[in-house]
């Protein structure tokens, strides 16, 4: 077998093509998990798939795996991440660990490799969790942790039911969920944070990720006249919300170092500029890398919104939307991670990811590790994501560089 060379070039343009499917007529990304640009952006990939020699296999939540080998399908290294987008998203967060994926492929083919295991490369159905939730949903039903059935009767915000996009999309497969057992898993992703820029590091060796817990909380007040009503006989739902955020950002996220709280979305009832609002619906995002502080934030977020509907004369209901442990990763896989980027005279270091990915759902069923490489910036989730093409190929280098010892393993 000749050495196994990741085509740089071929990568970047992928991710450029895949980059501009999904795109708003302002010029925005949102590929939002089984929309039509999804399906696009599917095609797209499985085609690439295709053309390389790997077999395409879809499960009953839409993950997609393409196998090479195609003679054998059993317990392979599974390379993954996900190709869905957040709204108005940059180009790398995701798309990049499976399209690297494809290439460590493309490359070992090249190089006439006979791998001992075979190899799946999966794109993962709706990881952010955008449109529908929990997010890293299809890794989490590849592992076990969601019921295909329950995932599949997931309903938008506008009624949409997702086993009927599915279908509508033209990927609900028929491959049973989990069917394809890995036997480990690797993610290569954007570190979508400062760690690796601020230290000068090409590669990221993640060892662990932090614990996240998602709600949705509905506040009801009372609709009342802006200019009539006094301010004690208000049952402001607008106010109770703004209470809210601020004990987030002021009690929990501020006391804790390493808790984080996030009111990412939020909405008034009836949103007019002279009624006081009846309603307030909202999302909370707390992460923490430590279990313990992480159940301690959300005991005291339900102990303010208790004491809210005391003091404001309204009511509140919450509904989980996700919830997930800490997880800590293989560490000889990590390890491996490690001795690649050092063989290769990449400065590299140990972390955690403050992120989701599908990776943590994985580590369920098998020995799994991440490799990051920089963010510009430590932005993402930002169209000005962006990561530079040397630190975009020194990634996938690795990344080839582990697959090759684990296929002959
Ligand atoms: O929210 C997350 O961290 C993941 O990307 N869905
Ligand atoms: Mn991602
Ligand atoms: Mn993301
Ligand atoms: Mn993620």
């Amino acid at each position: 077998m000749n050495a196994p060379a990741i085509d740089h070039a071929r990568l970047l343009d992928r991710l450029q093509r895949l980059g501009a499917v999904g795109r708003t007529a302002s010029g925005a990304l949102s590929r939002l998990a089984l929309t039509d640009a999804d399906r696009e952006g599917r095609d797209l990939l499985a085609g690439w798939m295709r053309e390389a020699g790997l077999e395409v296999r879809v499960d009953r939540i839409g993950n997609i795996f393409g196998l090479w080998p195609v003679s054998q399908v059993a317990d392979p290294v599974m390379i993954g991440s996900h190709i869905d987008s957040v709204i108005d998203a940059g180009i790398y967060d995701g798309c990049y660990g499976v399209l690297a994926g494809l290439a460590v492929v493309e490359a070992l083919r090249q190089a006439g490799a006979a791998p001992a295991r075979p190899i799946a490369v999966a794109a993962f159905t709706n990881e952010e969790g955008v449109r529908f939730q929990p997010d890293m949903m299809g890794s989490l039903v590849h592992a076990g942790g969601l019921d295909i059935d329950a995932a599949l009767a997931a309903v938008d915000s506008d009624g949409c039911v997702l086993g009927e996009e599915l279908a509508r999309i033209g990927y609900a497969g028929d491959l049973a969920p989990g069917a394809i057992r890995p036997h480990c898993y690797l993610e290569l992703h954007i570190e979508q944070g400062p760690v690796l820029e601020a230290a000068g590091l090409a590669i990221g060796a993640v060892d662990s990720l932090q614990g996240i817990s998602w709600q949705r909380v509905t506040i009801e007040g009372a609709a009342n006249h802006a200019g009539t009503t006094p301010i004690a006989a208000r049952r402001d739902a607008g106010l109770a919300a703004a209470r809210v955020i601020a004990h987030l950002r002021d009690r929990v996220a501020g006391a804790n170092a390493g808790t984080l709280a996030t009111v990412g979305s939020l909405r008034f009832e009836p949103d007019a500029i002279n009624v006081i609002p009846s309603r307030a619906v909202f999302t909370v995002d707390l992460r923490d890398p430590e279990e313990e502080r992480l159940q301690a934030a959300e005991d005291s977020l339900a102990r303010f919104l208790e004491g809210l509907a005391e003091s404001e004369g309204v009511t509140v209901a919450t509904e989980r939307l996700a919830r997930f442990q800490p997880v800590r990763f293989d560490p000889a896989l990590v390890g491996l991670v490690a001795a690649a980027a050092g063989r290769r005279g990449l400065g590299h270091r140990r972390m955690t990811s403050g992120a989701g990915h599908d990776a943590q759902m994985i580590a369920r069923i098998a020995p799994a590790a991440m490799i990051f490489v920089p963010s510009r910036g430590g932005i993402s989730h930002n169209p000005a994501e962006f990561t530079a093409p040397a630190d975009l190929a020194a990634g996938a280098d690795v990344l080839l560089d582990v697959v090759a010892e684990l296929i002959e393993a």
